[in-house]
């Protein structure tokens, strides 16, 4: 599946300096066969396009956004007041706090607006785009059960290899 044909997921960061880690959402999202777009929507930089993006992605037929921002990490909590969708938030590491900031910002949503938070960094890009297909796959048989077999394999590989020493 390629980025921006039909997408259903929307992958966002607030910098450029985010795809090192944002990428590993987009690759899972290849993997298993999930049409998505990618753009940087800062929400300090471009204010005004993180609302146009927010409120209109529901109408473009996106059905999960991932947010990936570090720092003051405020583009996923913002995004998620503009949209009906479920938001998926990426803390990216920062250099200064190594992406706690990050964490705390996108965790600590007051009750009412809801933010998915995932782990800081690779881990949490990597699930956020598996969690995300898992979403188009309540409507999604194919994407169902791509998720399925990635997950069969990944079980399998680690029964293939049980001895932890290295070879
Ligand atoms: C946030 O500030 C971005 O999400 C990024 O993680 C961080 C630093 O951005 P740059 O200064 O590298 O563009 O807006």
């Amino acid at each position: 599946m390629a980025a921006n044909s039909a997408p259903r997921v929307g992958v966002i960061m607030g910098s450029k300096s985010d795809w090192p880690v944002m990428e590993y959402a987009v690759q899972m999202l290849e993997k298993l066969g999930v049409d998505y777009e990618t753009r940087v929507v800062s929400a300090h930089r471009t204010p005004d396009l993180l609302f146009d993006y927010a409120k209109g992605a529901a109408e473009r037929g996106l059905q999960v956004i991932v947010a990936g921002a570090g720092g003051a990490a405020h583009l996923p909590g913002m995004v998620a007041s503009q949209t009906p969708l479920p938001v998926l938030g990426v803390p990216v590491e920062s250099k200064a706090l190594k992406g706690l900031d990050s964490l705390l910002s996108i965790a600590q949503m007051p009750g009412g607006i809801a933010v998915g938070t995932l782990a800081i960094g690779k881990a949490g890009a990597t699930n956020a785009g598996l969690l995300a297909a898992q979403i188009v796959g309540l409507q999604d048989a194919d994407v169902r059960a791509a998720v399925e077999k990635f997950r069969a394999e990944q079980t399998q590989a680690v029964l293939d290899n049980p001895d932890p020493r290295p070879h």
